[in-house]
């Protein structure tokens, strides 16, 4: 009832020729093997999301201008101490746990993550986990949600604004959800999302500030709500359009997505997306473990070492180093240093 139909209209053949003639190494932009159809992207703006993200834009800016007047740094610390919490909810959880099942964890841990993954509110894990795996078995086709092929600000946050290509919706339903569903954590979260979600990511977080330090209510909620939500977002939508775009391709020239120094900083090691399409079920999504540009990775492993996460699965360096000579663009440090000799 709140869709709006656009006059805009976008044809991924177009997308395709542009990208082609900015040089960048492009991935299937039309069907893959399996069948995705033709049929052209035909966008319609979701005008309700447009409106709600105008207000969380809005709320967010004003977030900071409190902080800027108030000087709230303490209340803003405290935000940055929400982000890395909802980050991990999103990267050691609902990606590298629930999306690959890169790793296995107790249920003590899977309640953490979900609580801290309810926090960040990119939807429900069931929802989030059903588009990840499309995104990585139809990348950069029709099928894939937020297809780069479209430009950086569509696979940004353009694609949660318009109504889904009708292949996400068709080549979703091959996906094998089956595992995800068996968790009663997910299945749990599903049920309740609309009570968890808000008090995970509004409630909580503006109120725990407002008792423990007597802040006033208003900087909580902007500082610690708000603002934080919508950064928080920004950070990890990077990881679906800066690092689909701009860095190396180290394991894989012919796909779009790159590994980024810059994305695995913001985004507390999910930059390195070039190495992470290439080996999806590794639980450290790059191929060094450190931990400077990686602390997703230093959270599993200290939860391996509290016996909360086990089983986790990682790639040799051998496998590593043959897909870098047959696929990779030269930029590997094992390629360098072969040029160089
Ligand atoms: C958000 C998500 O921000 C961000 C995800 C980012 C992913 C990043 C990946 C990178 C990995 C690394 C992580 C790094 C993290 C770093 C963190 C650092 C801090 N398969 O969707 P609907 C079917 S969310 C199969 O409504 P529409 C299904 O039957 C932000 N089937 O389509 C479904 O019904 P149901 C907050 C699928 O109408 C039905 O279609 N949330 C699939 O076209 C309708 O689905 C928002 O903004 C599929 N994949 O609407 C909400 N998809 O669900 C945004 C759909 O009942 N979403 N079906 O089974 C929406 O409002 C809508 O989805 C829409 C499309 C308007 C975008
Ligand atoms: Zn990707
Ligand atoms: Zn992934």
């Amino acid at each position: 009832a709140t869709l709006a139909k656009s006059s805009c209209k976008s044809s991924h053949e177009t997308t395709a020729v542009m990208r082609q003639n900015s040089a960048k190494p492009v991935a299937q932009t039309q069907s893959k093997a399996d069948g995705a159809t033709k049929e052209p992207y035909k966008m319609e703006i979701v005008w309700f999301n447009v409106f709600l993200f105008v207000i969380l834009h809005s709320t967010a800016f004003y977030g900071a201008y409190l902080m800027w007047a108030e000087n709230a740094y303490l209340e803003f610390l405290i935000a940055y101490g929400y982000a890395v919490l909802g980050g991990l909810g999103i990267t050691a959880g609902v990606h590298r746990l629930w999306s690959h099942r890169a790793y296995k964890a107790r249920l003590p841990l899977r309640i953490f993550l979900m609580l801290c993954q309810s926090l960040a509110f990119q939807n429900s894990i069931y929802e989030w986990c059903r588009d990840h795996r499309v995104h990585h078995k139809f990348t950069d086709t029709n099928g894939d949600p937020h297809n780069s092929g479209r430009g950086f600000f569509f696979a940004h946050m353009g694609w949660l604004m318009c109504k889904k290509h009708p292949d996400v919706k068709e080549r979703g339903k091959a996906i094998d959800m089956s595992d995800i569903w068996a968790d009663p954590v997910v299945r749990f979260q599903k049920r309740f999302y609309f009570v968890v979600m808000p008090i995970c990511c509004f409630v909580v977080p503006a109120l725990v500030p407002y008792f423990v330090l007597g802040s006033s209510l208003q900087v909580c909620f902007f500082v610690c709500s708000m603002a934080r939500y919508a950064l928080s977002l920004h950070a990890t939508w990077l990881v679906n359009s800066a690092a689909h775009f701009y860095g190396m391709r180290p394991y894989e020239k012919n796909i779009s997505s790159v590994d980024s120094k810059t994305v695995s900083i913001i985004a507390f090691g999910e930059g390195w997306h070039n190495y992470h399409h290439v080996f999806p079920w590794d639980y450290k999504a790059g191929e060094l473990g450190t931990y400077k540009y990686n602390w997703t990775t230093a959270f599993l492993d200290l939860m391996a070492r509290i016996g909360q996460a086990y089983d986790l699965k990682s790639v040799s360096q051998e496998m590593i180093l043959k897909r870098v000579q047959r696929t990779g663009d030269g930029s590997h440090s094992s390629m360098i240093d072969v040029n160089n000799n």
